[in-house]
């Protein structure tokens, strides 16, 4: 997954294109980025502000854009209207979902979109917008109102087609946001920690960038970067002299179960093995006890004509089946951690075989009905009931009275599964 960031150099890597490109990498996306200004700033203050020449915005654009195809693009810090005419002329083109996050004033208080620069801002940046996402301060700026709605209504009115007011609404341990969608809105609450910080804006619309770019949905998308934000701000460190800056942590089985669901939704033609239950696609931490200590996706990836969609988000016990499958078999193969479940199609498993894959099977209506009455006790005693004396790669059943048949696709971490899915396809 290729994701765009342009915006603004920051020194201290805290907010800006810098953060933009952990924040990608965090997501299990690769992230580009185009330069519009040349900050020089620390923890404490903001000394110097170098634009790039418009020139030479539109060619690091056309760099990338002639290269590499592009799924998502954020636009942040565009300081001045020679800037943003040069975004507004080349990015007016381009077909992915944009992310404006409007970025007016730094949380030290240094002017990062001229005056003078607003109004172009509001006619050429905002209609590019798939979702902008003004802070309550910025919404207020832009839209000249003090209600949150009336603001996001104008907004929406000035282009963006979605509209995020962050910290719409904030007590003391919560913050809440307003969602303006085309057709709904609703509000979202989370966590509040009360630590003044750098990044926190960057990473949050930089998330959702990521996130869009994976095909999720934007209730999706920003449920999960509302958690990633809470847990970076949470993490943020005393680095410099001045106020904090954001630490973004993601464990490395997540990064990587990111990333092997993009290379899967990626697979030529793969929405044709994707079974009518759908498809889960897990990630377990080293000898896992309990679903819980399973990363899947809490509601699957979805097949949509042509396309998988990630519904939901990676979390820990976002899967009941496939996670009961291995958990079953790392009890008896520890290094088996990783796996995903397809459509049943015997050609698959004539392939699988022929390839050398170790092929176990089952049958379900073997399954004892004491056994049959007993909640997703099918998988495990299936599973359990077919392992040999060596890891399995592959075990199918062929269905029962209403259900399904299914493969499940073994491996020691997500890559691997993928390697054996691009093996038997
Ligand atoms: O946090 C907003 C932001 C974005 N981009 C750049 C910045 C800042 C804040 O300082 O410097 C380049």
């Amino acid at each position: 997954m290729n994701v765009l960031s342009i915006g603004g150099s920051d020194p201290s890597s805290g907010a800006g294109i810098q953060s933009d490109v952990k924040t990608f990498e965090n997501h299990g996306a690769y992230g580009f980025t185009v330069i519009t200004a040349i900050t020089s700033q620390n923890t404490k203050k903001i000394s110097e502000i170098l634009p790039i020449p418009s020139k030479t915005v539109k060619s690091q654009l056309k760099s990338v854009l002639d290269d590499f195809q592009i799924d998502a693009i954020k636009i942040g810090m565009v300081y001045d209207s020679n800037t943003i005419k040069a975004v507004h002329a080349v990015v007016k083109k381009v077909k992915c979902p944009v992310i404006v996050d409007p970025i007016i004033k730094s949380t030290t208080g240094t002017i990062l979109l001229k005056k003078s620069a607003v109004n172009d801002f509001k006619k050429m940046i905002i209609p590019l917008a798939t979702i902008i996402t003004p802070n309550k301060k910025e919404a207020k700026i832009l839209s000249g109102q003090n209600s949150i709605v009336k603001a996001a209504k104008k907004i929406q009115e000035m282009g963006a087609k979605n509209v995020i007011i962050t910290g719409s609404n904030e007590t003391e341990n919560e913050i809440e946001d307003f969602v303006l969608e085309e057709t709904r809105s609703y509000y979202l609450k989370g966590k509040k920690i009360k630590i003044i910080n750098h990044g926190s804006g960057c990473n949050y619309s930089a998330s959702i960038t990521a996130s869009l770019a994976m095909k999720k949905t934007i209730h999706d998308s920003s449920l999960f970067a509302k958690e990633y934000v809470f847990q970076s701000i949470k993490n943020s460190k005393s680095l410099g002299k001045g106020i904090n800056i954001t630490f973004e942590k993601q464990s490395d089985i997540h990064k990587e179960l990111a990333r092997s669901v993009i290379n899967f939704q990626n697979i030529k033609n793969i929405s044709n093995l994707i079974p009518e239950c759908q498809t889960n696609f897990v990630f377990s931490k080293s000898k896992p006890k309990k679903i819980s200590d399973i990363l899947g996706i809490s509601g699957r990836l979805v097949k949509s004509g042509k396309e998988v969609i990630q519904a939901g988000n990676i979390i820990f016990g976002g899967s009941q089946h496939v996670a009961t499958a291995v958990l079953e078999v790392s009890k008896k193969f520890s290094d088996i951690r990783s796996a995903v479940n397809i459509k049943y199609e015997k050609k698959l498993i004539d392939k699988a075989k022929k390839k050398g894959l170790r092929v176990e099977n089952y049958d379900r209506s073997k399954e004892s009905r004491s056994s049959k009455k007993k909640e997703n006790s099918s998988i495990a005693w299936g599973v359990s009931s077919c392992l040999k004396s060596y890891p399995p790669d592959i075990i199918y059943h062929k269905g029962d009275m209403g259900k399904e048949p299914m493969i499940i696709i073994f491996g020691n971490d997500p890559s691997e599964v993928i390697k054996k899915i691009l093996l038997i396809q």
